[in-house]
């Protein structure tokens, strides 16, 4: 099967399914957006999503558009479908639960038939758009059941599944009444993608105890009568291009703008979506820290936050939103002086081109979360480094991205002290150890790009398939 998968995906069409695609200007801020959307630009690829249209009903007929060399098939949601679907069993059920915040999980109020339903919809569109030699790749958690909704109505094509965020320890997946449930679905694709060897462990022993699941070879599993092979593809970013940006003049003009507030203060900087995974709090007392345990930072040392809210209507994230404002408040009250705003906290999304600029400014980068698959912002600050004068990475054991960049400084974001004195080591690193520490990260970034990981999904044997050239033409 896995020979079929890699010939045939040069020569067949890619349809990609996502929740939400880059069509809509208010979903790149995403990860998952800033990924696909080159990849399927050069593929001439479909790509099957939400409209983000919320209508009095949701029509089962995809709205057809096109965009800078991609298609794009738009399904519409009812009010009571974006309820369902979106904010309650995708986002206040599997979300929390896929990492680790089970005190989260709105068990009470949990409801899978809006999931069921919307996973229909979108089989629907998948078998209303794309013909049987089509490879279909599904991605995240939205779309657990799509593959089992497809083959239900008779589909024989090849499905592959690509998980953003974690796959849990099998303990808590098994807390959701419904697990076997989507585990038998995850079975129904041809090959699944994951970001850490954590999560292929995990999902193995998931499908091994559960679902009476037999190993063949490192990859493929036999389950419920079909083969499937589950495989370590961790994401990557469009070095070259991310690179590019940061000589931009929106770059440019992001970081002198910067510099005439901040002065020749160090920055440290953070780029996340406002959520709580993102281990934001923590990572506000850690700073606070900083400034209580090393005075000599006082009027010397700014943090920048960048954090565009996102599910802003979900309560936990109204509450992580306030949580955020009084810190900042409260860290900016007590140490803030006439000329020294110790915390800038910057609600707002800004355009890529402006990150890439105030990264490649920042001397120390932040990425502390409480568990994440990957995570892209480590990548692209280490992207936008001046080779002669490089910043520092600080990221979090949690983060899918540790277990391949471990030249960074590796903290644990619920050890704020400790995380306070890595910061001030960062910002005293000397200048040969940080040039050794970011090449082999940039070496890393560059070499395990978004279209390794692309080839790699595709690859016809997983680890061997790391060697291939990251410069190999787009499907
Ligand atoms: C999921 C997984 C996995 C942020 N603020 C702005 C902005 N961003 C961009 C960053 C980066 C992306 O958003 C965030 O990357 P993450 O990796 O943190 O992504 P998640 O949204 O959590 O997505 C994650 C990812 O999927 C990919 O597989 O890494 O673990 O959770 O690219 O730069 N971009 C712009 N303005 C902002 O204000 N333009």
């Amino acid at each position: 099967m896995a020979n079929s998968l890699q010939s045939e995906y040069k020569a067949v069409r890619l349809i990609a399914v996502s929740n939400r695609t880059a069509i809509d200007p208010n979903a790149r801020a995403g990860g998952l957006s800033v990924a696909l959307w080159d990849t399927l630009k050069a593929s001439n690829g479909l790509w099957i999503g939400w409209s983000g249209k919320i209508k009095d009903f949701s029509s089962q007929k995809a709205t057809l558009a096109s965009d800078d060399g991609v298609d794009f098939a738009l399904c519409d949601m009812s009010k009571s479908q974006y309820e369902g679907f979106y904010l309650n069993y995708a986002n206040s059920v599997l979300w929390p639960l896929l990492h680790n915040r089970l005190d989260l999980v709105n068990f009470e109020t949990h409801d899978i038939g809006p999931y069921r339903d919307t996973n229909v919809q979108f089989a629907n569109a998948v078998a209303a758009h794309a013909n049987l030699d089509d490879f279909v790749w599904v991605h995240d958690y939205h779309f657990f059941l799509l593959a089992h909704e497809l083959r239900a109505q008779g589909w024989t094509g090849q499905v592959g599944f690509f998980l953003h965020i974690p796959f849990p320890s099998p303990d808590v997946f098994r807390a959701l009444p419904e697990a076997s449930e989507l585990a038998r679905a995850i079975c129904d694709y041809d090959i699944v993608g994951l970001q850490s060897t954590k999560d292929v462990t995990n999902l193995k022993q998931f499908l091994s105890e559960d679902c009476g699941a037999q190993y063949i070879g490192e990859e493929d599993v036999m389950v419920f009568g079909r083969r499937v092979t589950i495989r370590h593809c961790p994401i990557g970013i469009d070095t070259l291009s991310f690179k590019a940006a940061t000589k931009s003049e929106p770059a440019k003009a992001a970081s002198r703008k910067l510099r005439k507030f901040s002065g020749d203060r160090k920055l440290i900087i953070g780029v996340d979506r406002m959520d709580y995974s993102k281990g934001l709090p923590q990572r506000f007392e850690s700073v606070s820290k900083l400034f209580d345990n090393y005075p000599e930072t006082h009027g010397a040392t700014s943090f920048i936050q960048i954090a565009p809210p996102s599910r802003s209507i979900v309560d936990e994230y109204i509450q992580l939103r306030e949580e955020l404002d009084g810190l900042c408040g409260r860290i900016n009250g007590d140490y803030g002086d006439l000329d020294w705003m110790p915390i800038r906290y910057l609600a707002r999304p800004y355009r890529r081109e402006e990150i890439a600029g105030l990264y490649n400014l920042a001397d120390v980068c932040l990425v502390t979360p409480l568990k994440d698959g990957m995570n892209l912002v480590a990548k692209e600050f280490v992207a936008a480094q001046n080779p002669d004068d490089p910043g520092v990475l600080i990221l979090s054991q949690f983060a899918g991205a540790a277990e391949q960049m471990t030249e960074a400084l590796i903290v644990n974001p619920y050890d704020t002290e400790a995380v306070a004195k890595t910061i001030f080591r960062a910002l005293h690193m000397p200048l040969d150890e940080r040039k050794f520490r970011w090449a082999a990260l940039n070496d890393g970034v560059t070499q395990l790009d978004i279209n390794w990981w692309r080839e790699r999904f595709f690859a016809p044997y997983g680890a061997n398939a790391s060697t291939q050239s990251s410069q190999e033409a787009a499907p």
